[in-house]
């Protein structure tokens, strides 16, 4: 097989309201549905937030072992689980998160400025996060909001050797205030700090959206979109389902001679287990 692109939907994200965005999956059932319309369009990769019966944040662990439950059942994606949650969620709860045994998770490597707020990952809550997903198993997705992150990835994986799975994947997070901008020098001079030997992908976050995807395809990345990301397609015409975020990426990775990558591939890629 020629080479491909993994793509990751991000689907619900913390931050935006049902009422303001109709197309946010936010039960169970609305999930399980999205996820099965973005296998469908080429995801490999679901990255999972969940909400509350007031379609409110929640790291409630019985809704999240019911949530990784569901969507093995009803697909074939590999399930992430998000551990930075809401930006008000306590770290014993985030940790808590991976007691739901997803495939993956989300570990953000290191404190970042995030609109009017303050996403928090100080070094110790990111080493015992990380130390937890070599004892449970559990393959790690390094989030990269900044540049400096780059640095505490390093450290992370000089000091605890490497992750579970044994191969080390990135998400570049492009565009949110107060992390790095989504343009394509940024993401040059991101990719180049990696560690030797990792893959990433990238997603730019509103209205750099495009130009990340552009950038990561032509950089030789992976994709991640979703409405946790990106409301819009163009000025003036909101998202109307997940789906159709994965379908575009999948047409410009297709574009690329990168077509969507099948799930298994991107099982043996990561090093999830079963
Ligand atoms: N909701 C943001 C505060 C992650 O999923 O790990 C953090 C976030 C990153 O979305
Ligand atoms: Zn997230």
């Amino acid at each position: 097989m020629g080479a491909t692109t993994l793509i990751t939907v991000a689907p619900t994200g913390a931050e935006s309201a049902k009422a303001d965005v109709p197309a946010l999956p936010v039960t169970l059932d609305e999930l399980v549905q999205t996820a099965k319309e973005c296998e469908a369009a080429g995801a490999a990769v679901v990255h999972v937030h969940i909400r509350d019966d007031d379609a409110r944040p929640t790291l409630d662990l019985g809704r999240l072992r019911e949530t990784v439950a569901a969507l093995r059942e009803g697909t074939g994606l590999i399930v992430q689980l998000s551990t930075g949650g809401a930006v008000t969620d306590p770290y014993e709860h985030r940790l808590r998160v991976l007691d739901a045994a997803p495939d993956g998770c989300s570990l953000t490597c290191g404190t970042v400025n995030f609109g009017d707020d303050v996403f928090m990952n100080p070094w110790p809550f990111m080493a015992e996060l990380y130390q937890r997903t070599q004892e449970l198993e559990i393959v790690p997705e390094f989030e990269l909001f900044d540049l400096g992150q780059i640095a505490l990835l390093h450290r992370l994986l000089d000091k605890y050797g490497p992750p579970f799975g044994g191969h080390v994947h990135c998400d570049l997070v492009m565009g949110v205030p107060g992390g790095m901008p989504g343009d394509a020098r940024t993401l040059v001079a991101a990719v180049q700090a990696l560690p030797e030997g990792a893959t990433w992908s990238a997603t730019g976050v509103g209205r750099t959206s495009l130009p990340v995807m552009f950038a990561a395809l032509s950089a030789g990345g992976h994709l991640r979109v979703g409405l946790e990301d990106t409301l819009t397609l163009a000025k003036g015409r909101p998202v109307t389902a997940n789906a159709e975020l994965v379908a575009r990426a999948a047409q410009a990775a297709e574009l690329a001679q990168r077509p969507p990558m099948p799930v298994a591939q991107a099982r043996e890629l990561l090093g999830v287990k079963r």
